[in-house]
């Protein structure tokens, strides 16, 4: 069961997203289509206004519709990795056919190992069955779906807290795991920075290439958080695997200004 993400990582390409913060399918599968170049887009139900249930589920559905080319949609679950009792929202990620969860703020190795746990159907976790949607989602039998999610399914844990940042090389040992998200906003705030404008602080910066490394060290893939096609470029040359580009409300709103400075110049 492969899937544009995967399919980059296995090639070892960057793989280039796009964020989606606003509301509704119309509004991912929009998103989605945007640009052959898009390898997966996120639907978050951290920051973003998608309910997790029914409304990641709809949106996963929209995007998956699009048929194999499409990017791969994955979740962001609202509960960050430092609250307890979060496992359901990962179920309902999962469950609504996405192609892997990505969990805010998570700070430990063993925070970490319960993320993966509740990822993976047994004997590697503890994920349960049911979802008629998920397989759907993927265009594939529920027997075949069984078999494929513990490989296809990416787990990626966000790198945004001292606590994640202290704990690096542990987290990044974690079997399962495949992705460190370094979250550069709150990464940036955590650490007692301003937020990025729009590049880090030097000292942030410094923290940010440890993580890559230490990834990269452990054979994990990278991710980092960027806000425009040229940070994004700059990312994927220094190495990282996956780079969000940019933000459906952002761009929706930049374009809109573009335009109208157009129409108005003299
Ligand atoms: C951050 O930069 O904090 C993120 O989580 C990306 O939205």
């Amino acid at each position: 069961a492969a899937h544009a993400l995967l399919n980059a990582f296995k090639a070892k390409t960057p793989a280039f997203g796009a964020w989606i913060m606003l509301p509704g399918a119309f509004n991912a599968r929009t998103v989605a289509q945007s640009s052959p170049h898009l390898s997966w887009v996120v639907i978050d139900c951290e920051h973003g206004l998608t309910s997790l249930h029914p409304g990641a589920a709809e949106s996963v559905q929209a995007i998956s519709s699009l048929g194999p080319d499409a990017p791969s949609a994955l979740i962001r679950i609202p509960a960050t990795g430092a609250s307890t009792g979060t496992g359901w929202q990962i179920k309902y990620a999962l469950d609504a056919g996405a192609r892997g969860v990505i969990v805010p703020m998570v700070g430990t190795a063993d925070k970490a190992r319960e993320i993966v746990a509740d990822s993976r159907f047994p004997p590697a976790g503890r994920r349960g069955l049911g979802s008629p949607f998920a397989p759907s989602a993927w265009g594939l039998s529920a027997s075949d779906y069984l078999r494929a999610a513990n490989d296809a399914v990416l787990v990626i844990v966000q790198i945004e807290t001292r606590e994640a940042v202290e704990n690096i090389s542990d987290i990044a040992k974690v079997d399962g795991v495949d992705v460190l998200f370094i979250g550069p906003y709150d990464l940036s705030v955590a650490l007692g920075y301003e937020t990025p404008s729009p590049d880090p602080h030097p000292d942030v910066e410094r923290v940010i290439q440890l993580v890559r490394t230490t990834a990269a060290h452990a054979g994990k893939k990278c991710a980092i958080f960027c806000t425009s096609g040229e940070q994004a470029n700059k990312r994927a040359r220094e190495g990282f695997d996956m780079i969000a580009v940019t933000a459906d409300a952002a761009a929706l709103s930049e374009n809109i200004s573009k335009h109208l400075a157009a129409a108005v110049s003299q």
